[in-house]
């Protein structure tokens, strides 16, 4: 990931990230950073780069044409059209599922406005987002660029290590974190929970699960607002097959349940879920011959929803190069029907979780359907 910061104050950026996991980063080259000095673009000979605001009022504006001509200097340099974030006060307030968005680019140019903002004709040019970092006034971009890239690099592959990777995120179930403990097991005569000591982790699981719901009721109560309980309902042909769609669910949440709907037991079994819950339905696009059921729905028959928000997996497509459509929207319009009037609410789609990249996209754009809350949709269509 190459980050390009268009700034005034290039040291304060340079500064701020050269340090730590980040400064390590771009030791290795996993993440680059370009500081781009808005003042060596000035059109006057004095480098002036802001004046009056015409209409009047406090402060000063940055000039348009320094700005356009930075940017320009750093769009050639990349070659292709980039992704170029403003950070003001008057943007869509940074939030992980966007931070994970914006880790998918390749090249981010980043423009860090001062003083009073900058005129508005060349944002209307150049910017394709607007970005704030909270509900405060800093005194310019910087910070929220820093904070930004900061964010961002965690997602970059190579970034951070195997063990702290960003799988297990705490905010991607929209609850808090479960309390830490390291040795002694006794400090200031308070010891650490003994369900800890146990060994024993489906226990030591539970219990984290219960602390994190806790934790979040009392410090973060709008949280839990968007909070879902995830299901896998699954049918997996092979040992791979089941290992990608464990991944995927494990990849959209750390308490997910699975449901294995090629055992007969819980086919027959009733399976019941809330608004507060969120199924994820995964089967093949083609049955095999030996399949248990002869269609897709069959293997949901007892599963009933109370307007259940849920999405379809659906996987081991036929390659693109072939005719898919005729082959996938009948079982899947058909499933989908099914599916709803069983009450569930069909989100989303995903007709190729092989790819991971599809698959990061099918998640993301659930989780921000999730973020907006669609518990709020589901009061509003009753
Ligand atoms: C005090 C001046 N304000 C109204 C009279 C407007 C204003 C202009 C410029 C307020 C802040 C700023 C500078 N802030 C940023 O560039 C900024 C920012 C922020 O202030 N809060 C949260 N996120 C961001 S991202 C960039």
């Amino acid at each position: 990931m190459n980050f390009h910061v268009l700034t005034l104050f290039p040291d304060m950026i340079e500064q701020g990230l050269h340090t730590s996991i980040l400064g390590k980063a771009m030791e290795k080259g996993c993440i680059t950073l370009e500081t781009t000095n808005i003042r060596d673009f000035s059109a006057n000979k004095y480098n002036r780069v802001d004046d009056y605001p015409y209409g009047g009022g406090a402060g000063m504006v940055m000039e348009a044409e320094p700005v356009y001509r930075a940017c320009k200097s750093v769009e050639a340099g990349i070659g292709r059209p980039a992704r170029t974030v403003y950070l003001t006060p008057q943007g869509r307030v940074l939030n992980q599922a966007i931070v994970e968005e914006l880790a998918m680019e390749e090249d981010l140019i980043l423009l860090c406005g001062h003083y009073e903002g900058i005129d508005e004709r060349v944002l209307e040019e150049v910017v394709t987002d607007y970005i704030s970092i909270g509900d405060y006034v800093l005194t310019g971009g910087e910070l929220g660029a820093m904070v930004l890239i900061d964010a961002v690099s965690r997602f970059v592959p190579g970034v951070l290590s195997n063990e702290e990777s960003s799988q297990f995120e705490s905010l991607q179930d929209n609850l808090l974190e479960y309390p830490h403990y390291t040795r002694p097991e006794e400090w200031h005569g308070k010891k650490v929970p003994p369900v800890l000591l146990s060994g024993d982790h489906r226990k030591i699981e539970a219990w984290r699960h219960e602390q994190s719901v806790k934790r979040t009721k009392e410090r973060r109560p709008d949280l839990l607002k968007n909070a879902v309980t995830v299901t896998c309902a699954f049918y997996a042909l092979e040992e791979s097959w089941r290992e990608l769609i464990r991944q995927t669910t494990e990849e959209m949440t750390r308490y997910g349940n699975l449901l294995d709907v090629g055992r007969k037991k819980i086919r027959k079994q009733h399976n019941t879920f809330g608004s507060g819950d969120f199924l994820l339905f995964a089967v093949p696009s083609i049955l095999p011959a030996d399949s248990p059921v002869s269609a897709q729905e069959d293997f949901f028959q007892s599963f009933r929803g109370h307007n259940t928000p849920a999405a379809l997996i659906y996987y081991g497509n036929p390659t693109e190069a072939e005719p898919q459509d005729s082959i996938l929207r009948i079982p899947a319009d058909r499933l989908i029907t099914s599916l709803q009037n069983q009450g569930f609410r069909i989100l989303d789609t995903c007709q190729n979780p092989e790819s991971s990249r599809e698959r990061r996209l099918f998640l993301l754009r659930l989780r921000e359907k999730i973020y907006q809350g669609i518990r709020k949709e589901t009061a509003t269509d009753a």
